[in-house]
């Protein structure tokens, strides 16, 4: 396989100015033509061919300045043109015309038909679906599209930037045309046409301006857009207050489509939103669907300017924009919790996300740097680490440098850098030079893979009240980088002490091993370090667990003694435990303290996940995991029993529903108290979660119900399930949820979550493998969402995974490479697991039809 390589870029040998598209839609036969003003580019070699990619595109014909042309090859991926005028070094006009079949595009990248409408997904490499073209992002060019459809099939015709005009055309076809005023990459380019209606709203920015938001959905959908109007119009405010940033177009569009294969696309002024990320009502969307809709708007959003004014000079730059996108998101998300209770629960939140899904992935054959040095296929490397961890490295400069130092670094970057594609190295050196900091070892964080480790040595020397601090650093090798060098570790510490005297520090480790000496120190400090998880790592630390219950009990960083409370339940699952009496009585106290916030509650009563915890193990037993971290869970249930039914009726939220934070903690806290009551004794507690499931008039309360009843086993769960089916059949994300919920479902005693009923699923009439939410809602929800389930020792988990792998990756392979992800820490597991997933991955790689999506990641994998 061909794989590309980060130090072998080079700048483009021709580039373009001006491009005009003409773009003729018929689901079965798109004429595009394109008429693009060739110039010179960075890279330019006088006599060189301009080389064009391609791919499933039918040519038509060139023309060069006018005239036909042929001096031309062509392959399936490419169009190379030979015979330039003035070899290349005179700008010339480049005319094509090409052909395309959307309707027959299942892999939902390029153009492709949904629901009978037109949309495109461009990013990374799908504009040359559409047309023959530069396509990568050094090549920026202005865009002016006119899109032509029949009026009765497509009345409505939207491409980026400001509409020129619309006209009527014979035989019921009629056209419309965008400018777009700002040179962009094609991995930007937008079209949307077909039978859909808006909401918008006109809003004047901080410089006056009066501006254009529209929310565009099939008819049924418009009343579930209010929500994501109001979250656009709250980033666009944020974006100028907290960093200056203001809209540059006249309008902004947002689309929804339900075939989709991302969350969303920051195309733009031309955003294309996946359904699930726009359309709530409180009916049909949860308080978590709520704030994602919100979080996804603003990331969208955001990449306005961190990715579109300014973006990336190659692929393997992704996190340049990504991981700045995802930290300016989160930061927008913790400021509209509204209190600093709410920032820190969104900052647990995090945390939690990024240790679950990214440290396994650091720690796996797919571990890479958040600047990659190498790829096969480019959407493969969408993850958790160029995103996730992209963030936290993004954080740890603004920790570093301080909010104000970091605000200075992001106004240089942009004054450097508005209109041109660069590097994170230029990233990095604004943030540097606006601060004048030597970040030079900060660099490695963009070049070396792996979660680095922490071990913590402490030593109190009582007759010189005197503490000392010893941290040592490392970090084991990943694939293609045996050693590495040390991190620049921003730790945030604060030593706790009864008198309560010592402030926050923060220090940096820098070296491989460094101490601290800290006097008139009063009596043994508690540490409590990586406070507000101030850096990205693991950390090896053998607290006692009395220390650990101090910190759970009351360290005043909400991050850290969440964390306490994790770690302290971790080492009881792991080492076969139940709860011990101190700790019933710390969680008894939390859940009863009237100060604390209950999302923060219910994020402390929360076990880590299977999947953290297997990252804890040598050798992981799935089931055992299963066992242990269930046991210990319903003996917090059982022990509780009491304050659980206590908070159950607290935490109601009477009157209309808000989505507001403060609320939605508290129905967080009053459902993780229902699933704690039905852990404890189901028959005597089913009945009220029927109630609750019949009587709610939100969908959080009435899904949490559904769960607590289907989680645990209760007979009258098969009732509701049916019932939330037929209540809610024409809400195709609603159905997603039933199908998910069912498909991952941990087993309960006597009520294995067996394959066949997987398969039952699969084969339901409401099941569509073509559809990314529909297929995910089954599929990866039981291949990734319910380890337990899906870890069989007699390996019919895998059995399924292979057919499902194979299957997904003929229609759509950016899906099924997602799936293929599933069995990456094969080599983690204890026997029978290990050696019937190898053999799982080897039959996926023995199938000689593997798009490259997939055969990467398998051939990673077993590599
Ligand atoms: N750029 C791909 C979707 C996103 O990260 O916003
Ligand atoms: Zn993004």
């Amino acid at each position: 396989p061909q794989s590309f390589r980060r130090l072998e870029y080079r700048p483009p040998v021709y580039t373009f100015d001006q491009v005009e598209l003409d773009i003729a839609l018929d689901p079965a036969r798109t004429i595009v033509k394109s008429r693009i003003d060739v110039l010179p580019g960075k890279g330019f070699v006088a006599g060189a061919p301009l080389v064009l990619v391609g791919q499933d595109l039918e040519f038509v014909s060139l023309r060069i300045n006018g005239d036909a042309h042929r001096h031309f090859e062509l392959t399936p991926e490419t169009l190379s043109i030979h015979s330039l005028p003035n070899e290349g070094k005179d700008p010339f006009i480049l005319e094509i015309i090409s052909i395309c079949v959307p309707e027959k595009n299942t892999t939902l990248m390029g153009l492709y038909v949904s629901n009978g409408n037109f949309f495109t997904q461009c990013e990374a490499e799908g504009f040359r679906k559409i047309t023959y073209f530069l396509d990568r992002p050094d090549v920026m060019a202005r865009y002016r599209v006119t899109l032509q459809a029949r009026e009765a099939q497509c009345p409505v015709l939207l491409s980026n930037g400001n509409l020129l005009k619309t006209e009527k055309l014979p035989n019921g076809w009629h056209s419309a045309t965008w400018e777009d005023p700002f040179p962009k990459p094609s991995y930007l380019f937008a079209l949307v046409a077909g039978k859909l209606e808006c909401i918008e709203e006109t809003i004047t920015t901080s410089s006056g301006a009066k501006k254009l938001l529209q929310i565009w959905v099939e008819p049924h959908d418009l009343k579930k857009t209010r929500h994501a109007m109001d979250s656009l119009i709250a980033s666009i405010h944020w974006d100028e207050k907290r960093f200056g940033l203001e809209l540059d177009l006249e309008r902004f569009m947002i689309v929804a489509v339900s075939d989709f294969n991302m969350g969303a696309m920051e195309n733009k002024g031309l955003n294309v939103f996946n359904t699930k990320f726009v359309l709530a009502q409180p009916e049909t969307a949860t308080d978590a669907d709520f704030a994602n809709i919100e979080s996804v708007v603003a990331h969208e959003y955001f990449h306005n300017w961190t990715g579109n004014r300014v973006t990336c000079q190659d692929w393997f730059q992704l996190s340049l924009k990504e991981g700045l996108t995802v930290f300016r998101d989160q930061e927008f998300s913790a400021d509209q919790m509204g209190s600093e209770s709410g920032r820190a629960v969104k900052r647990i939140e995090d945390v939690r996300l990024l240790r679950q899904m990214q440290f396994p992935e650091d720690a796996g054959p797919m571990a890479h740097p958040i600047r990659p040095d190498e790829y096969q296929e480019i959407n493969n490397f969408y993850t958790v680490t160029v995103y996730e961890k992209g963030s936290e490295v993004v954080r740890m400069y603004q920790t570093l440098l301080g909010r104000e130092g970091f605000r200075k670094g992001m106004d240089l970057y942009f004054k450097r850098h508005d209109g041109q594609a660069v590097t994170c190295d230029d990233f990095l050196a604004a943030m540097a030079d606006a601060n004048h900091r030597d970040l030079t070892q900060f660099k490695n964080w963009y070049s070396q893979a792996g979660t680095p480790r922490v071990k913590v040595q402490e030593h109190y020397d009582a007759t010189k009240k005197q503490y000392q601090l010893t941290l040592s650093q490392s970090c084991a090798p990943s694939p293609g980088q045996p050693d590495k060098k040390p991190f620049h570790i921003p730790l945030k510490i604060r030593l706790i002490t009864s008198g309560n005297e010592q402030v926050e520090k923060l220090l940096e480790l820098t070296e491989p091993e460094q101490s601290w000496t800290f006097d008139n120190i009063s009596e043994r400090p508690v540490l409590s370090i990586n406070r507000d998880f101030s850096a990205p790592i693991q950390l090896e630390f053998d607290q006692s667990e009395a220390d650990l219950l101090t910190l759970f009990s009351g360290d005043d960083d909400p991050f850290s003694r969440w964390e306490a409370g994790q770690k302290l339940a971790m080492q009881m699952i792991l080492g076969n435990r139940l709860p011990d009496a101190k700790l019933i009585e710390a969680y008894r106290t939390l859940l009863m303290d009237p100060q604390l916030d209950p999302a923060f509650k219910e994020l402390a009563l929360t076990l880590p996940a299977e999947t953290y915890l297997y990252e804890q193990c040598k050798s992981v037993d799935p089931q055992q995991i299963f066992t242990a971290r269930r046991a210990f869970r319903k003996e917090i249930a059982k022990q509780l029993q009491l304050e659980w039914a206590a908070l159950y009726q607290q935490n109601q939220t009477p009157g209309p529903f808000k989505p507001d934070a403060v609320s939605a903690g508290k129905r967080a806290l009053k459902n993780l108290a229902l699933s704690m009551l039905l852990e404890a004794d189901p028959k005597t507690w089913a009945p009220m979660a029927v109630n609750q499931y019949q009587t709610a008039d939100n969908m959080t309360d009435r899904y949490a119900a559904l769960s607590a009843l289907v989680i645990h086993g209760a007979k009258e769960a098969n009732e509701c399930l049916a019932d939330f089916f037929n209540r809610f059949a024409n809400d195709a994300l609603v159905i997603d949820k039933w199908f998910a919920l069912q498909s991952s479902r941990p087993p309960v005693e006597g009520l294995e979550l067996t394959l066949s009923d997987v398969k039952h699923l699969r084969e339901h009439p409401a099941f569509k493998l073509n559809n990314p939410n529909r297929a995910r809602s089954v599929i990866h929800a039981f291949c990734a969402n319910n380890p337990a389930s899906f870890h069989q020792p007699d390996g019919s988990g895998y059995a399924f995974w292979v057919e499902s792998v194979l299957a997904l990756d003929a229609i759509n392979p950016q899906v099924a490479a997602r799936l293929a992800r599933a069995l990456d820490r094969w080599r983690l597991f204890a026997e029978p697991y290990q050696s019937k997933m190898k053999a799982a991955l080897e039959q996926v790689a023995a199938c000689q039809t593997l798009s490259p999506d997939v055969r990467e990641v398998i051939g990673k994998a077993l590599g």
